[in-house]
């Protein structure tokens, strides 16, 4: 049978992993789970996943949540060597980043984009942009350096789930990348890589931002 991937273009790992399987050239079948539905809260998905979340990747009768992990699983079976090199040390520096992303991008982005759009008061706004822009100096700083990509020089799968992570705050038409150059020369060089499956990912995200933007 071939792999599952249960997923919503909204949700950043969900277009991670698309464009990380569709860029290895591993075949697919999408299965939409909407959120703004409610479908990962009915029954058929809880007996997936209890945890309710997407991603969710069905090899057969195997069902694997978290998307790191899925990563990690393909790379077992299917040629992912280009974006997740098997080289220990460029692997090691690739899984570094993907261990820090997800308190640090991911859930400084979302808090971002959660009480901006979607209007959950989770903190005053003004701490999250705070708290996002000492994220965004410490991913310059610490990961990127003077490097073409956070790994080295060649785009790899730690770009990917960055920059899907980034977009997220780019919903209401905020421009993240202000004082930072050099973060958005990278985030515009490995969009440009990631091409076509950037902008297919993110169709249905661009589309919905463009609502937002034009009810400003
Ligand atoms: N750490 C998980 C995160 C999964 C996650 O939080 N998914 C969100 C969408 S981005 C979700 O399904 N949220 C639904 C909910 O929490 O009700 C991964 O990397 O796969």
């Amino acid at each position: 049978m071939v792999l599952k991937l249960y997923l919503d273009y909204m949700s950043q790992p969900c277009r991670a992993l698309d464009m990380f399987m569709k860029m290895s050239k591993i075949p697919f079948v999408v299965h939409p789970v909407a959120l703004r539905k409610g479908e990962h809260r009915q029954d058929w998905f809880k007996k997936i996943t209890p945890l309710r979340k997407v991603p969710v990747l069905q090899d057969d009768n195997f069902y694997l949540t978290e998307s790191i992990a899925m990563v990690r699983y393909l790379a077992g079976s299917y040629p992912t060597e280009a974006l997740y090199p098997k080289n220990l040390k460029l692997r090691a520096k690739i899984d570094e980043y993907l261990e820090w992303q997800h308190v640090n991008t991911r859930i400084l982005s979302s808090k971002v984009f959660l009480i901006e759009n979607l209007k959950i008061p989770l903190e005053p706004l003004e701490t999250a942009v705070e708290n996002m822009e000492k994220m965004l100096y410490q991913l310059e700083t610490m990961f990127l350096k003077d490097k073409d990509f956070i790994a080295g020089d060649q785009l790899t799968v730690a770009d990917i789930f960055a920059i899907c992570e980034l977009m997220q705050p780019t919903m209401s038409g905020r421009d993240i990348f202000e004082g930072h150059p050099k973060l958005r020369e990278w985030f515009q060089r490995a969009k440009a890589a990631t091409q076509p499956h950037f902008n297919e990912a993110h169709a249905v995200f661009n589309a919905s931002a463009a609502r937002v933007q034009n009810k400003l």
